[in-house]
């Protein structure tokens, strides 16, 4: 189901549920824990990323070059949520999407180097107030398909108004390269009209292959130039 169809559901299905009290109630309810949900994993979200901010400035004053090329960022639209916890078999509430969705709220970090990744992931990792909840490396285990990344989830304390709460958020780290062919092969995956034969998948799965041993290649130079072991 697309957005327009999602909201085409939705706005159908209104009339009927607003004439109930009781169900207008419950959607009320529903909305506004879905806000407040929100917030919470919107405000998670700025956390890593300013925390991530902080350690590229201060890696910069160490070593004079930063390890981060570019910092992304995403909230996990309704549509896709409904949909995940669909597929997942899950019922459709904010409780069941917070306790089985970890990547409603979702980093994407480019860096320049390999070496760079796992200095970002190092880094994370000696936060004593974030605590990685799942770690992934794609790079030393690509999937099937090619795709190279390091994942990880974070469960992050938030300091709200009255209390202090945890959200998970997923951070996908890796270089400008394996990005480049995440990003091409993710829009020619999943759109619409797509038809990725076996052939196709193993042209894309050889195109991950080049760029890995570009990436490679690009490290040995910079370490050489850098008179680096
Ligand atoms: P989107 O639209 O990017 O959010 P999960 O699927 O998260 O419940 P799992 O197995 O822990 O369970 O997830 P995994 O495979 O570690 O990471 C999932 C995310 O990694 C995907 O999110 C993609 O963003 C990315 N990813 C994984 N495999 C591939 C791949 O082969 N190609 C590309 N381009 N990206 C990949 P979503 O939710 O599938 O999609």
């Amino acid at each position: 189901m697309d957005d327009k169809d999602f909201y085409i559901e939705a706005l159908d299905n209104l009339p009927a549920l607003v004439e109930n009290k009781s169900v207008k109630e419950q959607f009320q309810q529903v909305f506004y824990d879905f806000l407040q949900l929100q917030h919470l994993y919107d405000s998670a979200i700025e956390v890593v990323k300013t925390s991530l901010s902080i350690l590229d400035s201060e890696f910069s004053v160490k070593f004079q070059r930063n390890p981060i090329h570019n910092i992304e960022s995403r909230l996990k639209s309704p549509q896709s949520i409904i949909g995940k916890l669909r597929k997942k078999g899950l019922p459709l509430t904010t409780d069941a999407a917070q306790k089985n969705l970890l990547d409603m709220a979702g980093i994407r970090v480019t860096c320049c180097y390999i070496s760079d990744i796992y200095a970002v992931v190092e880094m994370l990792s000696q936060r004593d107030d974030f605590v990685i909840i799942k770690q992934k490396d794609y790079i030393k285990n690509p999937k099937p398909s090619g795709y190279r990344s390091y994942h990880l989830v974070v469960n992050v304390p938030v300091y709200l108004w009255s209390q202090k709460k945890y959200a998970p958020v997923e951070i996908q780290i890796r270089t400008i390269a394996m990005d480049f062919w995440a990003s091409l092969e993710h829009q020619l995956k999943y759109k619409p009209s797509a038809a990725i034969t076996p052939e196709i998948s193993e042209e894309l799965r050889v195109c991950a292959e080049r760029i890995a041993e570009t990436d490679m290649q690009m490290q040995r130079i910079f370490m050489e130039i850098n008179n680096l072991d």
